[in-house]
């Protein structure tokens, strides 16, 4: 039976840590795939996170099932950060394996709910998210994210969306957009969320890097924005990075739904869906988490972690414009230091990739994405000598 089994598409990202990890230079360097790294390019477990699983490990009595939402407490914590206090009455919430299974989960809900809705994605976007909802056989169709100066690409998306149907779904980065970094400001954000609700198209706001652009208040304002202007909303909520617990898988689906029946409705069905996939969600993480957000000291020491992470992202990335502007002898790269969050794409062509890989051993993305956080001081001199190389070769 196995054997025919078809073949699958790899994913770009992934098999890129498998060429470096087998690279025997031990100059080289990894921008490839979007884990947080430190000065010393370790991905640390965040003090807070540890405080919080010490806690866990010494005063959780039982790991009997919870439900199919997951801990009441987790929806609560998490609602709260991302929506504010006010909107937890008004919003589902199911806990999930980390930010793609709430993708999943919200392709399955649109599938139940709308089947024949659109999901409409920003071209470029990360690419699983034209993979999950094929594999969830929704209709995917694409509208413009970023325009040739670098820049959000508000009118582009707006006449996109002009063939997008009352019912469609449309997915929005809430920050720092993977692979670009460039995010709409907040006068474009109001707009954007003018015209869903008039238009009467659904936000599917996958948030994946809360913290990591302008700060946490920022960071979360588009989505209160959102919630002000459309009537329902869907938010794909991943804790890997913004709590560091990647491997923990994290994550929630929230479902914000003001009418108290639909509500009820909505969260039956997101039970439903977790029963049918996996039943109960991953509680350990989840349970570190809510801890971190309920213990006011573990709370100030979580958010100082974050914020020395996203001061560290945002040191290298005007570092890095400032020297590849030298470097190369050009402004191309100026962006790079006012984009957001991990990731940033150098425009680089296929050829300059495969030689940066193949003669200096740096690691980036097929399109040209680098993660900023895979960077230290001590290596972009070096790196922009060479990205200036393989443009002037
Ligand atoms: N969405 C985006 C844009 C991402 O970059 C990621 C990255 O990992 C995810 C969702 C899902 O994260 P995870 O499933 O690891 O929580
Ligand atoms: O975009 C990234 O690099 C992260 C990590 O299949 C990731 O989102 C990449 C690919 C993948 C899962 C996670």
């Amino acid at each position: 039976m196995f054997s025919a089994l078809p073949d699958l598409p790899e994913d770009a990202i992934l098999r890129l840590m498998a060429l470096y990890r087998d690279d025997p230079r031990p100059a080289k360097l990894d921008l490839g795939v979007g884990v947080y790294r430190d000065a010393d390019g370790r991905t640390p477990v965040m003090g807070a996170i540890k405080a919080a699983e010490q806690r866990l490990c010494d005063t959780q009595d039982t790991k009997s099932y919870v439900g199919l939402l997951g801990a009441p407490d987790f929806a609560a914590a998490i609602t709260s950060l991302v929506l504010g206090d006010d909107m937890a009455a008004r919003t589902a919430c199911a806990a999930t394996p980390g930010g793609t299974g709430a993708l999943h989960l919200a392709a399955e809900l649109v599938a139940m709910a709308a089947p024949g809705a659109a999901v409409w994605l920003p071209d470029p976007t990360w690419p699983n998210h034209a993979g999950i909802l094929a594999h969830c056989g929704r209709s995917v169709r694409h509208y413009r994210h970023a325009a040739p100066d670098g820049r959000f690409d508000a009118k582009g998306m707006a006449e996109d969306l002009r063939a997008a149907a009352p019912g469609d779904v449309v997915l929005l980065h809430g920050c720092c957009h993977n692979p670009t970094g460039i995010d709409p400001d907040a006068d474009e954000w109001a707009a954007l969320a003018a015209g869903l609700a008039e238009r009467g198209l659904l936000p599917l706001v996958d948030l994946a890097y809360l913290g990591f652009g302008a700060g946490l208040a920022a960071d979360a304002a588009p989505l209160r924005v959102l919630a002000a202007h459309c009537p329902e909303m869907l938010i794909a909520v991943s804790c890997s990075k913004t709590f560091g617990v990647y491997r923990d898988r994290v994550g929630a689906l929230l479902a914000v739904a003001p009418q108290p029946a639909t509500r009820e409705r909505t969260a039956a069905a997101l039970a439903h869906l977790n029963r049918l996939n996996f039943s109960f969600p991953p509680d350990h993480g989840a349970r570190a988490v809510t801890l971190v957000l309920e213990d006011d000291g573990l709370r100030v020491q979580w958010h100082d972690e974050l914020e020395a992470m996203r001061r560290r992202i945002a040191g290298l990335r005007a570092a890095l414009a400032a020297g590849l502007r030298q470097a190369a002898q050009t402004d191309q790269f100026d962006g790079i230091a006012a984009q957001r969050g991990m990731f940033s794409r150098l425009g680089l062509k296929p050829e300059h990739i495969r030689e940066l890989r193949d003669r200096h051993a740096v690691y980036l993305v097929g399109d040209g994405r680098i993660n900023i956080a895979g960077l230290t001081d001590d290596v972009i001199p070096t790196l922009c000598r060479q990205v200036a190389d393989v443009l002037h070769r």
